[in-house]
């Protein structure tokens, strides 16, 4: 068994790539990203995850349903709402169930997996914590939750500083700790260290575990020289101090893997790497094509099984 600990679109690309190996996966989703939108609870790295392995997921957006449509979006513009985040119609029955089972009392891990099967997908989907925990990004515009400065804002405010609220109070979801003792390789995503994966290391108990698991761990770098192979990775980092680099990334991760990977020829970071003590491994990271996530996912097990 292997898990995965995931976060948006960069990570969904990499768990195709084991899933179609063969490999029988926990992914560790991050829970941060969640907000209420119109009353309704939406889980975009979940449902990411869902949508990305039940083969519905629009691989153009990286987001959302293929081929889904947005009246109901429509007629909320019509009323003369600003409809900044884009529900489809089907991605819209996703948030009206799960909002509801929240509401009659069930936890978004059970939730998860009452998603996973009416979507027929085989791999385990597990939130990193049933507790609600949200990533607040402080600006010069105010504070606003992440989806708010990433997608109503368009990233633009200056950042002053991040924080997780609600993360003293969160427990770990126990099933969590468990795939990752029981795993035989653990594999952190190609996700931004500070709104994807920071969030699911800074949860109770979780980066205890995995530091005294850290032999087995591999992280892969969601950055190449000084930029993120996409999204806005590297104006976080900055944000809080971590070196926008692939060896900033792998001292983000230096207590909980033991192996990085990095793009072929990022020489710069892969000597300061080695310096900590990680062992640092070079390949292709980039993942445009079904080919591009085999290939990413069979180097993986690849290096574990050598
Ligand atoms: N990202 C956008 O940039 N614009 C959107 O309107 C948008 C809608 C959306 C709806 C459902 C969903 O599951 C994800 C959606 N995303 C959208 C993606 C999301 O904002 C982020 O990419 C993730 O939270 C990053 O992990």
């Amino acid at each position: 068994m292997i898990t995965v600990l995931a976060g948006g679109t960069g990570s969904i690309k990499l768990i195709r790539g084991l899933v179609s190996q063969g490999c029988d996966i926990s992914v560790v989703s991050n829970v941060a990203d969640n907000f209420w939108l119109y009353g309704l609870y939406i889980c975009p790295d979940i449902d990411t995850v869902i949508y990305g392995l039940a083969g519905l997921l629009d691989l153009t957006r990286g987001w959302g349903i293929r081929g889904d449509t947005f009246e109901c979006l429509k007629q909320i513009q019509n009323l003369r709402e600003h409809a900044w985040f884009k529900i489809g119609d089907k991605d819209l029955a996703t948030h009206i169930l799960r909002t509801a089972m929240l509401k009659n009392g069930k936890s978004l891990s059970c939730i998860t997996e009452f998603m996973r099967q009416r979507f027929s997908i085989l791999s385990r989907i597990l939130p990193a914590t049933d507790d609600p925990i949200e990533t607040r990004i402080s600006t010069n515009k105010g504070e606003m939750h992440l989806q708010e400065f990433w997608v109503k804002n368009q990233a633009k405010p200056a950042i002053l500083g991040i924080r997780y609220e609600g993360i003293k109070a969160a427990e770990s979801n126990r099933e969590v700790i468990k795939a990752i003792k029981n795993s035989k390789l653990v594999i952190v995503a190609p996700g931004n260290p500070v709104t994807s994966i920071g969030p699911i290391l800074a949860i109770n108990g979780i980066k205890k575990t995995l530091a005294e698991e850290r032999e087995k761990i591999i992280a892969v770098s969601p950055i190449i020289a000084d930029a993120a192979i996409s999204g806005p990775a590297v104006k976080y980092m900055k944000a809080i101090q971590i070196e926008p680099s692939a060896f900033g990334v792998a001292e983000f991760y230096y207590q909980i893997a033991s192996n990085f990977v990095i793009s072929k020829g990022d020489v710069s970071s892969a000597r300061r790497i080695s310096n900590l003590g990680t062992r640092v491994h070079e390949t292709n990271i980039v993942m445009q094509t079904a080919e591009d996530e085999q290939r990413l996912a069979t180097y993986l097990l690849n290096l574990h099984l050598g």
